[in-house]
């Protein structure tokens, strides 16, 4: 047994982050499955992990940790190799941007609990939600294309895959999965393509998770 554990869903973006991280850095880890389809993210005991009732969750050694970009600045920070952000400050700066771009700006308003708060008490029709998930991941992707059709290297920036990659593939994953559409953005397309042919990034796919019932 590991003394590292992710807590975290197969279909869950940010847990996708975390196992993206972990894998470039050949970090093993135990997976735990929260169910967050029937709610056990907020029963008391992974409340007692983390209050926020959101995966994912990670223990490492005598840390626990929540929030995916936190955890993976902090696995970065302490396991430094391969870096997946710049040492130099404007570089390291730009890839945060990107990040939080998806990470801010477009998951949480898609996220399964804002989704099912539209469905219920507010009442709107299968279809208007997946036209606002829509809707925002193709507003948001509209800026990160331009960031995409500046990089002169098969990523985001450039040759390295950093932390706005990490944050990418989830993010197409699930633009796919609400049938966004993503003809406006062939670079993002192209560049989620290169990652997704990389091991790590295709070990911690969704599909490949023991949890997966596909
Ligand atoms: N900002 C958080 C977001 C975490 C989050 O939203 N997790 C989702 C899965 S992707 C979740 O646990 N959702 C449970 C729910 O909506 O009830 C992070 O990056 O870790």
């Amino acid at each position: 047994m590991s003394d590292r554990v992710l807590y975290g869903y197969w279909r869950s973006s940010a847990a996708y982050r975390v196992r993206i991280a972990l894998a470039l850095k050949s970090l093993a880890y135990d997976g735990k499955a929260i169910d967050i389809r029937t709610g056990a993210q907020n029963g008391v005991g992974f409340k007692l992990l983390n209050p926020q009732g959101l995966v994912p969750y990670l223990i490492d050694g005598e840390a626990g940790l929540n929030q995916s970009l936190a955890i993976i600045e902090y696995l970065d920070e302490v396991y430094p190799e391969p870096r997946l952000l710049p040492d130099e400050p404007l570089a390291r700066a730009r890839v945060r941007a990107a990040a939080l771009a998806i990470a801010c700006d477009i998951h949480p308003i898609n996220n399964l609990r804002v989704l099912k708060y539209l469905k219920e008490p507010l009442g709107h029709a299968q279809e208007e939600i997946d036209a606002w998930a829509q809707h925002w991941i193709e507003t948001g992707f509209a800026a990160l294309e331009e960031i995409a059709e500046g990089s002169k290297g098969p990523y985001l920036f450039g040759d390295s895959v950093t932390l706005a990659d990490i944050c990418l593939v989830p993010q197409m994953y699930n633009a796919r999965r609400v049938r966004a559409d993503l003809t406006h953005f062939p670079r993002l397309v192209v560049i989620d393509k290169a990652l997704n042919a990389l091991p790590e990034v295709r070990a911690a796919r969704p599909e490949a998770q023991p949890d997966a019932d596909v």
